[in-house]
């Protein structure tokens, strides 16, 4: 992790290295409720990369119907305002990923079957979690970091929904748990409300992940 060392051409995917596939669920392509612009362009991807990871999970957004991120949940309020919460500013979003409906399930073309391991997030009520590590009060954890580690991950790959949100605040955590991490730009989408997905850019980089295309993702 010398700072000195050139992003490699093509990355390899050997056994320490995992993909993470960020909440490609129904309510995040065009016709669900938080419909990411062309989200459902990653799938495709995404499926061309499970076949090149030995090792892959995934993160599902999974709210209660009144959760506090919902902006029904806070009369007055519109979604994509932002609010104070007792942990800090909060965007309010449209319903969605409500537990047990279509939209929380994944993308129907998703190929799941090689996914080790599903690790949900933004079930409490009160806590929103974009993070796949940590939800947004920043102390509670998913145990995804803890599970990762205890399987000797060292690498870890991000492609998903969405760049700013949900994707970027999982490369940053990586990086805070002392994971290397890849962004593969053309896997994601984002939503970017007011320049969000320039700041997510810069802040991955800042925090020392690279950003990759998933042409350079080759196999063994
Ligand atoms: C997401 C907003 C709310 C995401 C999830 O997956 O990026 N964004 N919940
Ligand atoms: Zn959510």
């Amino acid at each position: 992790m010398t700072a000195e060392q050139p992003d490699p051409e093509i990355y390899r995917p050997g056994e320490a290295d995992c993909l993470v596939v960020i909440d490609v669920q129904n309510d995040f392509v065009p016709g669900g409720a938080l419909a990411v612009p062309d989200g459902d362009a990653v799938v495709p991807v995404i499926n061309a990369l499970l076949a090149r990871f030995p090792h892959a999970v995934a993160t599902q957004d999974w709210h209660p119907a009144d959760h506090r991120s919902f902006a029904s949940a806070h009369p007055g309020r519109q979604p994509f305002e932002t609010v104070g919460l007792p942990y800090g500013d909060q965007v309010l979003w449209p319903d969605h990923c409500v537990q047990g409906t279509f939209g929380a399930e994944f993308h129907p073309d998703l190929e799941t079957q090689p996914l080790e391991l599903v690790v949900r997030k933004g079930f409490r009520p009160e806590i929103d979690s974009y993070s796949a590590f940590a939800e947004n009060d920043r102390r509670t954890k998913t145990g995804l970091a803890g599970f990762l580690r205890e399987r000797g991950f060292q690498r870890l790959f991000f492609a998903g929904l969405a760049t700013d949100f949900c994707v970027g605040w999982s490369v940053l955590d990586a990086r805070a748990e002392g994971f290397e991490a890849v962004l593969i730009e053309d896997a994601c989408r984002a939503i970017d409300l007011e320049g969000s997905l320039d700041a997510a850019m810069e802040r991955m980089r800042t925090a020392g992940a690279h950003i990759a295309q998933a042409s350079q993702i080759g196999t063994g």
